[in-house]
C-alpha cells in the first residue's frame, strides 16, 4: 500500500467518524417534537351517530322522536398539558349535524408535551356574549339571539348557544332553543380528560355530542311540558343541567 492511499483512507476514517459524532447531534436529538390535532365533533345518540329526519329515538321521558336539526357552539377549546400550559385550539366553533365541515378542526400544530384534558364552554359565556363578538359569518349570525323587554335587559343582542329541533308523537315539534333567556348565563365548561403523548405524530380526537342526554340526567324532558323555551328560565337551567352528561370522549387516536 502506498503512502498517499493510507493518507486518503485514514482522512476516510476520521471523515466517517466526524459523521458519525455529528450525526448524533445532528439528528438524533432526544427533545420531544411537536405534533399535530385535528378534531372532530360527532353527534351521536343512544351510542350510534344521529341520522337527521329518518331515524326515530325515544327519549327517556317516552316520547318517540326525530331530529330534524341541531346547531350549537363551543368556545375556547383548549388542550392542557400535564405540567399546566395551556394550548388553544379554537375561540369558537360553529357545529352544524347539515354540514361536516363545521364540526372538523383542521390539523394544526401542538407543541410536545403530555397531554391530560381538552376543556371548551357550550354555549358563549356571559361576558362575552355580545353579538358581534364573533365572526361575522352567516353562521354565527344566525344564532342570534334577540333580547326584548320585558324578557332581557333590552341592551344588546347575544347568541343562541343551541338550536335542537325535532318531531315527536303524531305531528308535534319540539325546539330547544338554548341561551341567555332574561340576560343570565346558562352557558357551561366542559373537561374532559385524554392522554395524547405529544412527540413528532399527528393525533385525531373525536368528541362526542350524546344528545339522548340533553333529555335525561337528572331531568327526564317532557317535550309536552316544554314548548317554546327561550323566555323560560326555569327550563334553561333544566338543559344546563342536563348538559353535564352530554360530552364524551370517542377517541384519542395517533394517526
Ligand atoms: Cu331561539
Amino acid at each position: 500500500m502506498t503512502i498517499a492511499i493510507q493518507n486518503n483512507l485514514q482522512k476516510l476514517l476520521v471523515a466517517v467518524l466526524f459523521l458519525s459524532f455529528a450525526g448524533c447531534d445532528m439528528f438524533r436529538s432526544d427533545d420531544p417534537q411537536a405534533g399535530t390535532i385535528s378534531l372532530e365533533i360527532v353527534n351521536m345518540i343512544d351510542g350510534q351517530e344521529l341520522v337527521l329526519d329518518q331515524e326515530l329515538y325515544t327519549s327517556s321521558a317516552g316520547h318517540d322522536y326525530s331530529v330534524s336539526l341541531i346547531e350549537y357552539i363551543l368556545t375556547n377549546v383548549k388542550l392542557h398539558r400535564a405540567d399546566g400550559t395551556v394550548v388553544s385550539l379554537d375561540t369558537a366553533q360553529y357545529c352544524n349535524q347539515e354540514d361536516h365541515d363545521s364540526r372538523h378542526l383542521d390539523s394544526e400544530e401542538i407543541p410536545a408535551g403530555q397531554y391530560d384534558s381538552i376543556s371548551f364552554t357550550f354555549g358563549v359565556d356571559g361576558a362575552e356574549n355580545v353579538f358581534g363578538s364573533l365572526e361575522r359569518t352567516t353562521d354565527f349570525d344566525n344564532m342570534l339571539w334577540p333580547m326584548m323587554a320585558p324578557m332581557g335587559d333590552g341592551t344588546t343582542e347575544r347568541y343562541h348557544y343551541m338550536r335542537f329541533e325535532g318531531h315527536y308523537g303524531v305531528d308535534k315539534t319540539f325546539r330547544i332553543h338554548n341561551g341567555p333567556s332574561g340576560g343570565s348565563d346558562y352557558s357551561f365548561d366542559v373537561s374532559l380528560p385524554i392522554s395524547m403523548d405529544v412527540d413528532n405524530q399527528d393525533w385525531a380526537i373525536e368528541l362526542q355530542m350524546n344528545l339522548e342526554e340533553w333529555l335525561t340526567n337528572p331531568v327526564d324532558w317532557d317535550f309536552d311540558a316544554y314548548g317554546m323555551i327561550m323566555g323560560n328560565q326555569a327550563a334553561q337551567e333544566i338543559v344546563q343541567t342536563n348538559g353535564s352528561s352530554v360530552f364524551s370522549i370517542g377517541s384519542v387516536d395517533e394517526l
